[in-house]
């Protein structure tokens, strides 16, 4: 009844919200060891400012953020408050930032929290500190405040020591015992404590206790100052903590909090600092607080300058102290959450601010009881959606200190990583660079985005130049390679799909097991399908082919599918061989291979008189595999085309991609073809209707609402997530719908708030212009009654409202006549 016996590693926010959590879904066998004293254990949440600003691009990490916000307005400690509700206050003092702000508040409303943009003025009724002449205005999010980390840590530990959990202090971990690969007990200086799970909440200690079971964790502990000004003046007499919203000034890379008559400063604007995590000291030889070192003054002068600057009452106050606090940063911003793919039982909850802690809390009681987390989707925080490089040390520690300094820089969707770069680059690179080709990156690859060498495309061609921001990392080229793609045909550098190959006596009947649709069909037969959690969310949309009758190759989105294959295998090897278990691997074959996507209506003309197989329609049908030569390069050949066209995806070893892209090449440039960009190939894709997994549809989607009911075969035997759909029933609350835009300037990128009026109803996933439709497209989730054809509404883009209709969808080629004939 107490549930498994869980062992949660730190007491910080995150392992006390955790064990708040568990414990009251009823696992109360649960134990918190903590090197330090409690509450204040000594690690990040004993120092954090606790600043809870809730915008984010990242529509989970407000939902967190909000969680966490909720319930820590509902805690308390013997009367004193775990959060002082004061509004969080974002000023602009550039024009560029009151435009971010804008795009800001436009997330913020998009993910369903009241937000208000004001003027200068209002920004210092609000802030009376605020200088007026310097402000150009604000976004104030009332529900924004502070967090009382310190009492939220031990309200939560009292909720759950009433439970039962038991809470250790001063039991400094060790090691941690395995056995049979899964966690066996934690080895601590006073004992070893049984456990059949493991949590590691240790914050800036993980990496060091990841270890212990022979885990990576990506993350790094970065020093970040925050000062403390003595007595100022003008706030004499203030008798409440915090009066005044808590502020952001971004362009200064600055941040203030009241306490009482001072003023708290954090800093981002100081060269990074990172700290390996073995060098921090464990808190019993370093006293209370090894995660705050001492605190640099010269770093912070020039914050000193411009906090005097925008809060000109400071000039009559001094810095009275002040710490360089060690906080962790990932590769990608995002949280570190899920368990070992090597120790079963060995979980992390690692790199979570305060801001997120509760949320996160919730998020992995779900996820440890009931198998999935259903009121989060954690598809971006997934600890194993890391490639291979991104697990390198070099790498993990460039990208951090890099984060840390970009935190409150104004950043494009599009715009890719800087170093480390080039990374991965496929068989095609060196042709791709004499085109031209303009890079960005994807899971580590260099891929084109379009092609200088297609400039003169232009020439006769009417390309619509979208408004200044979506006018960025983009090229009126991508309008020409679109078009030209739809006209004659045009060659993608496909390498960065990340292919997955499953083989062995079980390979068919696992991956029936895993997948929605029915892919034990006939070799060369390839079948779109998903893969679903247990909740009936989808985990991923895929390609399968099979290549054989016990070889299939899968087309996938990421690493996480590979994980998600691993994972479920571990379980299927104890089937009994009569049922296929203990023969399958899996194995992912993307860095050994190449893809390219050949497509257009010429696109049978330049492949047909190179190969050695028939590949008219009767010689291999649309959705059909087979092997083949092109020219002397061995390839697989897929009929399927995510850009709506006739073609192939031409599969061959990174050793002949070079061979294959010229053989293509050559005999592709008398029909007029051309190599053409993902910024294309997004619009095409668009314009014919194809989902994205991760933008348009995700863990917290089901298959009917996300439109892709169609690749549900429930006539199949069973497959995971099954059952959940039979109760769910195929009728829709939500859609994912089609919108166009007349307006050909007003290119949307995603993540905005769609309106009915002045309601926020939904937001966008993915926007392009389509070239071929001559309009512009946006996919949008809205309630299913506001889903119907021909009604307008709104998108809030920055300042504007641009109007936007639901259209019946695809836009193109709905008869499928381009893709089969
Ligand atoms: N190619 C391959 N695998 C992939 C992708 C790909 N796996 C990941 C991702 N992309 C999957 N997404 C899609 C989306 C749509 C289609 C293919 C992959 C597609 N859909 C047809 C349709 O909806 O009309 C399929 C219809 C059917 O089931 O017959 O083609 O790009 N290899």
């Amino acid at each position: 009844m107490a549930g498994p016996r869980v062992v949660i590693i730190g007491a910080g926010v995150v392992g006390a919200a955790l064990a708040d959590e568990l414990s009251s879904a009823g696992w109360t066998d649960v134990t918190v060891v903590d090197q330090g004293p409690l509450p204040a254990t000594g690690g990040s949440s004993s120092h954090a400012p606790g600043l809870v600003f809730q915008t984010n691009p990242s529509k989970t990490m407000t939902e967190m953020a909000r969680y966490t916000v909720e319930k820590f307005c509902s805690l308390d400690v013997d009367g004193q408050p775990c959060f002082l509700q004061t509004g969080g206050l974002e000023v602009a003092t550039t024009p560029e930032r009151l435009t971010e702000l804008r795009r800001r508040h436009g997330w913020i409303t998009a993910w369903g929290i009241e937000a208000r943009l004001l003027g200068p003025d209002e920004c210092v009724e609000l802030h009376p500190l605020v200088d007026r002449g310097r402000v150009l205005g604000g976004l104030l999010v009332p529900t924004d405040g502070l967090a009382k980390a310190v009492l939220a840590v031990e309200a939560q530990i009292r909720l759950a020591t009433a439970r039962g959990v038991r809470f250790l202090a001063r039991h400094e971990v060790l090691d941690i015992r395995t056995e049979d690969e899964r966690v066996a007990a934690v080895v601590t200086d006073q004992g070893e404590i049984p456990a059949d799970i493991v949590v590691c909440c240790a914050g800036i200690w993980g990496p060091k206790v990841a270890r212990m079971v022979g885990m990576n964790l990506p993350l790094t502990p970065l020093a970040h100052q925050l000062a403390w000004t003595g007595p100022v003046p003008a706030l004499a007499g203030q008798t409440d903590e915090a009066v005044r919203p808590i502020l952001r000034h971004q362009d200064a890379d600055l941040y203030y909090r009241d306490r009482f008559d001072r003023l708290g400063i954090g800093y981002y604007g100081h060269r990074p600092m990172p700290v390996s995590a073995d060098d921090i000291a464990s808190v019993g030889s370093a006293g209370q607080m090894p995660s705050v070192l001492r605190f640099t003054e010269d770093d912070f002068a020039e914050a000193w300058a411009e906090t005097q600057a925008l809060l000109p009452a400071t000039r009559e106050a001094k810095i009275e102290e002040g710490i360089n606090g060690l906080f962790s940063f990932t590769t990608d911003g995002m949280p570190l959450m899920g368990e070992s793919p090597e120790v079963k039982g060995f979980w992390v909850a690692e790199a979570v601010w305060v801001t997120h802690s509760a949320g996160v809390g919730r998020a992995m009681a779900e996820w440890l009881v009931d198998g999935y987390c259903s009121s989060f989707d954690l598809h971006e925080c997934d600890v194993n959606r890391f490639e291979p490089h991104q697990l390198a040390p070099d790498y993990v520690l460039a990208r951090d200190c890099q984060n840390f300094v970009e935190v409150y820089d104004i950043l494009h969707p599009l715009q890719p990583a800087g170093a480390p770069r080039p990374l991965r680059t496929s068989p095609f690179h060196a042709r791709e660079q004499e085109l031209g080709a303009f890079f960005l990156e994807a899971s580590g690859w260099e891929r084109p985005q379009w092609y200088a060498a297609n400039e003169p495309l232009l020439a006769g061609r009417d390309i619509p130049v979208p408004n200044d921001w979506a006018a960025r990392y983009w090229s009126p080229i991508v309008g020409a390679e679109a078009q030209v793609t739809r006209e004659t045909v045009a060659m993608y550098d496909m390498t960065a799909l990340k292919r997955l190959e499953v083989t062995g006596r079980g390979a068919a009947a696992f991956l029936q097991y895993l997948t929605t649709a029915n892919v034990d069909k006939s070799v060369g037969s390839v079948t779109y399908t998903l893969m679903l959690a247990e909740d009936g969310g989808i985990r991923s949309d895929v390609t399968v082919a099979r290549l054989g009758r016990d070889h299939f190759q899968v087309g996938a989105n990421g690493n996480p599918d590979l994980d998600w294959f691993h994972r479920n295998l571990a379980d299927w090897r104890h089937l009994p061989a009569a049922a296929g278990g203990g023969s399958v691997v899996v194995r992912d074959v993307t860095a050994g291979t190449c893809c390219i996507g050949l497509w257009g209506p010429k696109a049978r003309d330049v492949l047909q008189p190179l190969a050695d197989q028939d590949f008219s329609n009767a010689g291999l049908k649309y959705f059909r595999a087979k092997r083949a030569h092109i020219g002397s390069v061995p390839v697989t050949a897929m009929r399927l085309s995510y850009v709506g066209e006739l073609g192939w995806e031409l599969y061959t070893g990174a050793d002949m991609g070079l061979k294959l892209w010229d053989t293509l090449w050559e005999a592709a440039r008398p029909h007029g073809g051309i190599a053409a960009g993902r910024g294309a190939f997004n619009s095409l894709r668009l314009e014919k209707g194809y989902r994205s997994f991760g933008t348009d549809m995700t863990y917290e989607h089901d298959p009917y609402e996300a439109g892709v009911g169609f690749a549900v075969k429930m006539d199949k035997g069973d497959f995971i997530g099954r059952t959940a759909l039979e109760r769910r029933g195929t009728q829709v609350r939500r859609r994912l719908t089609c919108l166009t835009i007349d307006d050909s300037r007003a290119v949307v990128m995603g993540k905005e708030p769609v309106y009915d009026g002045e309601t926020c109803v939904g937001y966008v996933t993915s926007a392009a212009y389509g070239y071929t439709i001559g309009k512009g497209i946006a996919y949008a989730w809205l309630p299913a009654e506001l889903s119907t054809p021909g009604r307008s509404l709104g998108i809030g883009y920055f300042d504007r409202r641009v109007p936007a209709v639901v259209a019946e969808e695809p836009l193109f080629d709905p008869s499928m006549q381009r893709l089969r004939g």
